[in-house]
């Protein structure tokens, strides 16, 4: 009998608070790695997929020498994970091919084809040619249908891409910097993913920006998902829209009546400077108290994210929004509270080492939206505390607790069972704390961590720097960080090589 080829599919992650542990309850989930998977033909391969938000910090040493091919995805901050991760594998099996796609190649490109043996600029689908190269067209898979069987358990949730990219340009948003053109999936690519999703509890959609720019797409797509929905094949679905969703009630009324339940929207903050300096016009308008309302009449839950700018904000300022927000019951808190992060590649991040806002001896794995990495409006003494404390949530745990069943309680009426149930656990379990359990090793890695400082000129290195095993000399530069800033605040000389475009990308 031929042997299968050995494929492991690596979501490359370094948790912000430094848990090692797996982060098995959060929603959304990670989606590259079942997509790629999807291309491989089921008979030639045998596939693991190991997401280290999901499964925790990859530490397994006995999985070092399994994989015949290694493919790596992961958000831009995750580039060093990918790095210490690819010497393990090649120190392991030096026959090992590595692969790389995704943010991370996008925003890194010179530095990606220097260490990758594949590093790729594209979508998903270009793994199809990679595998034709390895081992021939008759090992790619004809349906390329996502696996879902390799993300059980999946808590009830299946997940759906209906568009790639965004038709708008955030000034922090990588999709702008990665400037790829917004498209919908065909009705027949939306299909292939429901029939792999089968029967589930509940449908996330992915896209960025599900509405889109095209009318008569944005009801094709609502339709495709409302036939499933009414055949029984979930209870209801949700998908993350931009501002200009809410601008016309009757596109509300229309996923409604199509099964939606829950939209997510980027609100980022209510002050419209920052709003405007981040390019986010859509939001201009987006009160977060009038889209609760609004979608709540229509039966829809409303989800939102909020950033906090210290560059543009004072401490006042941001605590004075977030205890209006935990004084009216009938808000949600958002879903995500998070710092602004200049991530590389942005226009943002080119603004701001222009303006000379970057901190010094900056690294890319400190881009993670929990720290301080830019020079704020008020001293570094008043600043980093606060964040410290409104991070965690410290000083408002039995507020949040109160406006939690508050809130459920203020839309019962609107909401059905499983939105109440959603609007009470959400926010606990999101600033509640939590609970660091997995195995052993990634227990005692968690512990191992120096404390958090909250701010990126005090925090140690993470403890993933330090070789699992012991390893050749050669692999030293694996475990040395990828370094944004010197010591004057400058770009290093390190980064303008790894962004620089050569002419051997694939
Ligand atoms: C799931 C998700 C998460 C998950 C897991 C992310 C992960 N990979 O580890 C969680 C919840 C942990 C998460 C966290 C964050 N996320 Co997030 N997240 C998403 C989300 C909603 C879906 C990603 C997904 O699965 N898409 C579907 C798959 C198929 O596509 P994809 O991963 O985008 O990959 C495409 C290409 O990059 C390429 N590709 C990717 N990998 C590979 C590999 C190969 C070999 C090839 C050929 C191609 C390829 O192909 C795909 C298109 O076909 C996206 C929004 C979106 N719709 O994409 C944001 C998104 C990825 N997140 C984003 C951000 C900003 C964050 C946060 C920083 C938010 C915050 N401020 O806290 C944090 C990260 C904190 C940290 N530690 O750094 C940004 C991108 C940031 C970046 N480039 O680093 C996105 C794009 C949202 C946005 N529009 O701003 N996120
Ligand atoms: S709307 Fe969202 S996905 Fe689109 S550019 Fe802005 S932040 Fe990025």
């Amino acid at each position: 009998m031929k042997k299968q080829t050995n494929i492991l599919i690596i979501n490359a992650y370094f948790d912000p608070w430094r848990s090692a542990t797996p982060t098995r309850w959060f929603i959304p989930r990670a989606m590259a790695p079942i997509y790629l998977a999807g291309h491989f033909n089921r008979a030639d391969f045998h596939i693991k997929i190991w997401d280290e938000v999901f499964h925790g910090a990859l530490l397994d040493t006995r999985m070092f020498d399994w994989p015949d091919v290694v493919i790596f995805t992961g958000l831009t901050a995750a580039f060093d994970r990918t790095h210490q991760l690819s010497a393990y594998f090649r120190n392991a099996n030096p026959n090992v091919i590595t692969i790389i796609g995704g943010p991370i190649p996008r925003a890194l490109p010179t530095l990606c084809a220097d260490i990758f043996d594949y590093s790729c600029q594209g979508d998903v689908e270009d793994i199809s040619a990679i595998i034709a190269e390895l081992f021939g067209p008759a090992s790619v898979s004809h349906s390329m249908a996502p696996r879902f069987d390799l993300a059980v358990p999946s808590m009830g949730v299946g997940y759906l891409e209906t568009t790639k990219n965004c038709n708008f340009a955030c000034a922090f948003c990588s999709l702008t910097g990665e400037q790829r053109t917004y498209k919908a999936h065909t009705e027949q690519s939306i299909s292939a993913q429901l029939d792999a999703m089968q029967r589930v509890l509940g449908v996330m959609v992915l896209d960025n920006n599900f509405y889109g720019n095209s009318r008569q797409s944005f009801e094709r797509r609502v339709e495709l998902i409302g036939a499933r929905w009414r055949q029984g094949q979930f209870r209801g679905w949700g998908a993350l829209v931009t501002g200009d969703f809410f601008k016309h009630e009757e596109n509300i009324e229309l996923m409604a009546r199509n099964g939606c339940k829950a939209v997510f929207s980027g609100v980022e903050s209510l002050d419209p400077a920052v709003l405007r300096s981040f390019n986010k016009k859509q939001s201009m308008t987006s009160d977060p108290l009038k889209l609760t309302k609004l979608c709540a009449e229509h039966g829809m839950f409303f989800d939102y994210g909020m950033i906090s700018d210290f560059t543009q904000q004072t401490t006042a300022e941001v605590d004075e929004q977030l205890n209006a927000i935990i004084q009216e019951p009938s808000i949600p808190l958002p879903g995500l509270l998070t710092l602004t992060i200049p991530i590389l590649g942005t226009p943002y991040f080119d603004s701001s080492a222009r303006a000379g806002k970057l901190m010094p001896n900056l690294l890319l794995s400190d881009m993670d939206g929990q720290k301080v990495v830019e020079w704020p409006k008020e001293p570094l003494e008043k600043v980093v505390p606060f964040v410290a404390d409104l991070l965690r949530f410290r000083g408002r745990k039995s507020a949040l607790v109160r406006h939690a069943f508050k809130h459920a309680w203020h839309w019962r009426r609107k909401f059905d069972w499983d939105q109440t149930a959603l609007a009470l656990v959400r926010p606990l379990h999101r600033f509640g704390g939590r609970v660091n359990l997995g195995s052993l090793r990634q227990m005692r890695q968690s512990f191992k961590e120096q404390p958090l400082t909250y701010c990126a000129m005090s925090d140690g290195l993470r403890s993933a720097y330090t070789p699992l095993v012991r390893l050749p000399s050669k692999f030293e530069a694996c475990f040395t960080p990828l370094q944004i800033t010197d010591a004057a605040g400058g770009l290093t000389e390190d980064l303008i090589k790894a962004r620089s475009k050569s002419s051997a990308i694939t």
